[in-house]
């Protein structure tokens, strides 16, 4: 069977940044004047008042400390509390398009290629700017790639995914080189007003390079050894928002047309399924726990993490053994993942052993076993 490495990762990172803090206050500052909107009707109890929230129980139950967004000017402002980014012409690159660029142009140089080695591009992530011509086709007409491009949507999964996909173009011949890219604006489809959720999420562009091992011409690439993926439904994470909104004009901007969960429930339901899948995973490639370096785990929660973690390895939990990055970059969606492993993978020794795992909406759960060649 055809050997298949990742050979190079790129990373973009927004310029912008919120802290928790500013993010509570432009939050808090909402909530009074919500409050003092809606006195009388608050007072009648017609209207439950709005609670604050705060920077400590978003540490405490998250881990998250800050997050880079596109536009950090519209989602603190408590008028707004959402981004603010403008159209573009059609005929100018989109704003996604731009930011899988960046980072897919990163990963070419680190992988030693060039665009015209580029035959497959994937657009993995959690929401396209629109509905058609796919982003992956506008970013294969930016880089100055052929072949083929199309999108593709997996919620949080949807790098893993990406990735077998590629893994499986390459060995069936489709492709030799393919570039999965996740650019996620997940601040535009985050509701800021949300005490629930509003601290979640945050904005990057990642790109894994995905080639043949025979045409690998770089060092310190990882070999795939096997993916995994498995979907199993749940309403726990749902965003109604589709190009159906329109035809009922009574759910035009209603609350369930942006992202909201069951965050308990996602947690309880999730972990167990994601610890099971990488023993399962290590187990059916012949690969002992013993044998596992690393995990580089979806960063949606720190406890949810250092629960597989432990789960998995049988130990304390330990960042070496399963890399933190949500704390500066909050939830990136598909991208955490592969944040982690694009930040803390150089050290792996040549034959040392990893595990890429996302998890998230669908549900939906994504391993790859890889080893540092
Ligand atoms: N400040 C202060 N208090 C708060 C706040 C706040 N901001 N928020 C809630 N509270 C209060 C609650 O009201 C509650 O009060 P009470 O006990 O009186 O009822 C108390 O704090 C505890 O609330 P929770 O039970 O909600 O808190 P948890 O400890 O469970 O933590 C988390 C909430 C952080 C959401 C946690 O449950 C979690 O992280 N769960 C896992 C979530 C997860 O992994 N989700 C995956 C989603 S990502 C995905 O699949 C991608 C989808 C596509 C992305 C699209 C981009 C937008």
């Amino acid at each position: 069977m055809q050997r298949v490495v990742i050979s190079g990762t790129g990373l973009f990172t927004p310029s912008e940044s919120i802290s928790n803090d500013e993010l509570v206050a432009a939050f808090n500052a909402y909530v009074q004047q919500y409050n003092l909107t809606h006195a009388q009707a608050i007072a009648e109890g017609s209207l439950k008042p709005l609670a604050e929230s705060s920077s400590e129980f978003i540490n405490k139950a998250s881990g998250i400390k800050s997050r880079y967004v596109m536009n950090k000017s519209g989602v603190i402002d408590p008028s707004r509390m959402f981004p603010h980014i403008p159209e573009r012409a059609d005929d100018e690159l989109g704003i996604q398009a731009e930011i899988a660029v960046i980072s897919a142009r990163e990963a070419l140089a680190q992988a030693g290629k060039t665009p015209a080695d580029v035959d497959a591009i994937i657009v993995a992530c959690s929401n396209m700017q629109r509905a058609y011509p796919a982003v992956a086709i506008e970013v294969q007409q930016a880089l100055g790639c052929g072949g083929f491009a199309y999108d593709m949507n997996v919620a949080c999964s949807s790098a893993t995914f990406g990735l077998q996909n590629a893994v499986d173009a390459i060995r069936s011949g489709s492709a030799r080189c393919v570039l999965v890219i996740s650019p996620e604006i997940t601040s535009a489809h985050l509701e800021f007003r949300d005490r629930d959720c509003h601290f979640i999420f945050g904005d990057v562009a990642t790109t894994l390079v995905v080639e043949a091992a025979e045409t690998c011409t770089v060092d310190g690439a990882f070999e795939v050894l096997g993916t995994r993926l498995v979907t199993q439904f749940s309403n726990a994470i749902r965003n109604n928002f589709g190009f159906l909104n329109r035809c009922d004009e009574s759910g035009v901007g209603a609350r369930d047309k942006l992202f909201r969960q069951e965050g308990r429930k996602v947690f309880k339901e999730v972990c167990p399924m994601v610890a099971e899948q990488i023993l399962a995973h290590s187990a059916a490639l012949g690969i002992a726990v013993s044998d596992l370096k690393r995990l580089w785990l979806h960063q949606a929660n720190l406890s949810m993490n250092e629960l597989i973690a432990k789960r998995v390895l049988g130990r304390e939990f330990d960042r070496d053994d399963a890399p933190v990055i949500l704390d500066e970059y909050a939830n990136t969606s598909s991208a955490g993942s592969i944040i982690a492993f694009h930040k803390h993978r150089r050290d792996l020794a040549a034959g040392e052993i990893g595990v890429i795992c996302s998890f998230g909406a669908g549900y939906s759960i994504g391993s790859v076993v890889v080893r540092r060649c």
